[in-house]
C-alpha cells in the first residue's frame, strides 16, 4: 500500500540566507523525487536556540531525515545531530576564503558516537543530500523508490543518447 504523505517528511535547513544558492538543489532533487520538505534558515552561531528547538521537535513533526547545510565553521549539521536521533546529512557549502574545504572538515570530522552522513562540497552534495534523503525514505515508502528508479533510469538514458560531441 502506498503511505499516503500530507506534511514534510525532510526538513533542510542552512546557517544563512547565502546559503540558499547552494541548498536549492537539494529542495530541487526532493521535489523531483515527490518527496514532501520544508526549508529554514537555522545558524548554530545566529541562532542557536532555534537550531535546539527545531532538532529536539523535528520527529515529533513528522520530520524524518534532516538535511543540514552549511559554510566555514560549519557546526551546524553537528550540533543538530547531537539534539535529534534523526539522520543527519551535512552539506558542506562552498565558502569563499578555502573554497569550502574548511566546511567539508568542519561537517565530516565528527567524533564517534554522534554520526553526521556528509555529501560533497556545494551543488553536487546539496543535490546528492536530497537523492540519499529520499533514498533513506524509500524503505518505508515505495512510491520514492519508484520515483528513484525512474530518476535513475532517465539519467541513464540521457548520457546514453548523448555521445561525445565530434566523436564517432
Ligand atoms: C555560515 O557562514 C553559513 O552557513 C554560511 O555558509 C556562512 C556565511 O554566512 P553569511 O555571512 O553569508 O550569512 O554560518
Amino acid at each position: 500500500m502506498t503511505a499516503v504523505v500530507a506534511s514534510p517528511l525532510v526538513g533542510i535547513i542552512m546557517g544563512s540566507q547565502s546559503d540558499w544558492a547552494t541548498m536549492q538543489h537539494a529542495a530541487d532533487a526532493l521535489t523531483a523525487l515527490g518527496v514532501p520538505f520544508e526549508a529554514e534558515v537555522v545558524s548554530a552561531h545566529r541562532t542557536p536556540d532555534k537550531l535546539f528547538a527545531y532538532a529536539e521537535a523535528a520527529r515529533g513533526r513528522g520530520i524524518q531525515v534532516i538535511i543540514a547545510g552549511a559554510g566555514g565553521a560549519a557546526h551546524l549539521p553537528g550540533m543538530c545531530a547531537a539534539k535529534t536521533s534523526l539522520p543527519v546529512l551535512g552539506v558542506p557549502v562552498q565558502s569563499q576564503a578555502l573554497n569550502g574545504l574548511d566546511s567539508l572538515l568542519s561537517i565530516v570530522q565528527m567524533p564517534a558516537g554522534v554520526p553526521v552522513a556528509t555529501l560533497a562540497i556545494g551543488k553536487a552534495g546539496a543535490t546528492n543530500a536530497g537523492l540519499l534523503a529520499a533514498q533513506i525514505l524509500a524503505a518505508q515508502y515505495p512510491q520514492y523508490l519508484q520515483a528513484i528508479e525512474n530518476y535513475r533510469q532517465q539519467q541513464t538514458d540521457k548520457v546514453l543518447a548523448n555521445p561525445i560531441p565530434g566523436v564517432q
